[in-house]
């Protein structure tokens, strides 16, 4: 009998199983799918390896996660991933995944996306998965633009910008996705850049391990339509990476909307990170005491008693 459970296309590695073996970690080449259709040079590439690093590092295997995300350049994210994800609706990915995360407890669920998707059309699914506390990690490539329909004005865009809907320079003053995610509720807000692998790594980790909506915050650059925008974050650049300083409480919210009000190369590391009841474990309490109600009960049963206590 073949040791492989499936006939796979040719560029896709599928491991072998050998039945009784103990399970290998994943490795970068069987995690790759279509090669990324990114511009040479786009942010997004670091992010894309730094997630594979994740999964090889903390062993997970293609049943123990699933990767999600909207659309735009950054949410191609999970074509180019070897294991269960959707490339969703734009600005949905948040409540599809939420979706996930409640009735599949067992999977580490990640989302990633851009700033239109997230902070523009998403705007509202971002403050209300944040809110209610949703186990989820959500990773979203700030590129200060929308970069796949070609330079348009983001939310995160600085003023001034100048793009095909700001011919003279945008007038809106940009969200600060660190203050937006504190005030929504989100339980863990951090911030990296694509430019500094071992924090991105260090934070996607972090994220991992909470227990709720973790959020990162990864400056990538769109180097075909807004080239420049984080040099002066990238030292390599001239630039400047200031961690957020150790003695910062990340538990004082106050503190952190602070840290996240520095100008513009700002703070990089965890803002803030509190410990509330998810979603996840509310709802299980509450599925748990309605199936002890019904217990031994024909589904059929369970609906006409509905039925009656509605008449
Ligand atoms: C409902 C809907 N409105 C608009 C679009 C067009 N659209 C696709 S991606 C996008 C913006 C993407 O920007 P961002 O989320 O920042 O991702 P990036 O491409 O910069 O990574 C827009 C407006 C769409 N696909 N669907
Ligand atoms: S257009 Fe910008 S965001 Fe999109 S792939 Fe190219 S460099 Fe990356
Ligand atoms: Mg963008």
């Amino acid at each position: 009998m073949s040791e492989t459970i499936a006939e796979s296309p040719a560029h896709v590695a599928v491991p072998a199983v050998v039945p009784g073996a103990e399970r290998k970690g994943l490795t970068k080449k069987e995690l790759a799918a279509d090669h990324p259709t990114w511009c040479p040079g786009c942010g997004d590439f670091s992010v894309l390896a730094l997630y594979f690093k994740l999964i090889e590092k903390r062993k997970l295997a293609q049943e123990e996660f699933v990767s999600i995300a909207g659309i735009g350049c950054s949410s191609r994210f999970p074509y180019f991933v070897q294991a269960h994800g959707a490339h969703y609706i734009h600005g949905r990915a948040l409540p599809f995944a939420t979706g996930i995360s409640l009735s599949r407890p067992d999977l580490h669920v990640f989302v990633f996306g851009g700033d239109g998707d997230a902070f523009s059309i998403g705007g509202n699914h971002f403050n209300h998965t944040a809110r209610k506390n949703v186990k989820l990690s959500y990773v979203v490539m700030d590129n200060w633009v929308y970069g796949l329909t070609k330079k348009q004005t983001s939310p995160t865009s600085p003023l001034g910008f100048k793009s095909k809907t700001d011919q003279w320079g945008a007038v809106d003053y940009p969200i600060n996705p660190m203050k937006q995610a504190i005030a929504a509720g989100a339980t863990f807000v951090a911030r990296t850049t694509s430019t500094n692998p071992n924090h991105v790594l260090a934070m996607m980790e972090a994220a991992m391990d909470h227990d709720g909506f973790s959020f990162i915050e990864c400056l990538s650059e769109c180097v075909e339509f807004y080239e420049g925008a984080f040099d002066a974050a990238n030292p390599r650049k001239g630039g400047m990476f200031k961690e957020i300083p150790k003695d910062h409480d990340v538990t004082d919210e106050l503190a952190a909307y602070r840290l996240a009000g520095t100008d513009f190369p700002g703070y990089f590391g965890i803002f803030y990170k509190s410990n509330k009841p998810t979603k996840n474990t509310k709802e299980a309490d509450i599925n748990k005491a309605a199936m002890d109600k019904f217990k031994g009960l024909k589904p059929w049963q369970i609906l006409q008693k509905n039925f009656d206590r509605l008449k």
